[in-house]
């Protein structure tokens, strides 16, 4: 009786661009064996023209023409004989072409901000309420964002430094960070939770129209209520809000409950009903694709990062231009210029969408006039 085969050599990951011809290949101990491929549970045969599976003597190969965005995935070669058998894995990644511009300096997105100023004199800053499940990368993306214009060393103290979700909020009060001398304030509040735990919408409501106070604690218990002592009762454009941010983190997308993402639906129809402009920030993107984590610069070439932002659209109902990914300084002991120039892009796009929010609200004050 011959033994059981074995691998000389595994496959390896590989990773190529839409259109490449794709070759997996390793060598076993023994070509006397029986071979099957497989990926995501199907067996793969021959198909003329697009793909070969053989072997040369003792080394046994996968070749894929013309590389597709569904090729991406696990592939596996089982090699059996009567005595036993064994089996090998590789991911494969297919990038595809640049489905949005990535920017890779920072300093022009950063002087532009810099320079920025609001359409109105009486606005004196735009401000943006982040809300989302706990855990999303709320309070890591203010940190982010100011630790790149405040030039600092990073540091997270206002994020939970667990990456688990213990399902409470590190989060409990509505707390606003301003960006030095610029023009913009960051709202954070309490992630949203199952059932009657976290924040409640009604605050969340409230807080952009402009009725809750800065450093509110919020209440498990009970939404805020109008005689609260620090309750705005009659709110100007100074108290609200001037572009909702809901922050999704890629990573967990898919395991997000129905009534969070129910719960977003509802915040999101009433922003809009105010005529609130509403961006996503897509946080975690790192932990959501390798292709991501090991470059940033190629997060628009990864498939994985485009289906999550489909994903993210389906869920929430929002349009797909709406939705940009963002990686937080989370552990790096350094800045990331890579790094900064997403999240200063998403957070040009929101200075942009909160002005014009100014706009429509200054020329509607001049009509009353
Ligand atoms: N790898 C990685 N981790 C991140 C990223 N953004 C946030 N985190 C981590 O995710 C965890 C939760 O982040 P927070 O910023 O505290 O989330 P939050 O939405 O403010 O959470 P609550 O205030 O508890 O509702 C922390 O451990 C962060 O360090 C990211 O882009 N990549
Ligand atoms: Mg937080």
């Amino acid at each position: 009786m011959g033994s059981t085969p074995e691998f000389v050599t595994v496959l390896a990951e590989k990773t190529v661009t839409i259109g490449q011809d794709i070759t997996l290949s390793c060598e076993a101990n023994s070509s006397k064996v029986t071979a099957e491929w497989k990926k995501a549970g199907d067996t793969l045969k021959c198909v003329e023209g697009k793909r070969k599976v053989g072997n040369t003597d003792t080394k046994f190969y996968l070749e894929i023409k013309d590389a597709k965005p569904e090729d991406e995935g696990y592939y596996t070669l089982s090699l059996s004989n009567a005595s036993g058998s064994c089996s090998c894995s590789a991911m494969v990644f297919v990038e595809l072409k640049e489905w949005r511009e990535v920017e890779k300096e920072q300093e022009p997105l950063i002087s532009t901000l810099k320079s920025f100023k609001i359409c109105s004199e009486e606005v004196r800053e735009l401000r943006f309420l982040l809300h989302g499940p706990v855990g999303a990368g709320k309070s890591s993306t203010i940190n982010t964002l100011k630790s790149i214009f405040e030039g600092h060393q990073f540091l997270n103290c206002l994020a939970t430094n667990s990456d688990t979700v213990s399902g409470m909020s590190f989060t409990t009060k509505y707390q606003k960070f301003s960006t030095g001398t610029l023009p913009f304030a960051f709202y954070d509040v309490m992630g949203l939770e199952v059932g009657h735990k976290g924040v409640h919408t009604e605050d969340i409501i409230n807080a952009f129209k402009g009725h809750i106070p800065d450093d509110y604690e919020f209440r498990e218990d009970m939404p805020i209520i109008e005689e609260h002592r620090d309750y705005i009762t009659s709110p100007t454009i100074n108290n609200k809000i001037h572009c909702l941010v809901s922050v999704i983190p890629a990573d967990r997308l898919s395991m997000m409950s129905e009534d969070v993402i129910k719960k977003m639906r509802n915040i999101r129809a009433e922003a809009s009903k105010l005529g609130i402009p509403q961006i996503v920030f897509m946080t975690r993107v790192d932990k959501a694709c390798k292709l991501t984590s090991e470059d940033l610069g190629k997060i628009y070439q990864s498939k994985k990062i485009r289906d999550k932002i489909t994903m993210c659209s389906n869920k929430l109902g929002v349009t797909e231009n709406c939705i940009f990914p963002v990686k937080n300084y989370h552990n790096e002991i350094g800045s990331n210029e890579q790094l900064n120039c997403l999240a200063l892009q998403a957070f040009t796009q929101i200075v942009y969408s909160a002005n014009d929010y100014i706009n429509r609200w200054s020329s509607r004050q001049k009509q009353f006039e």
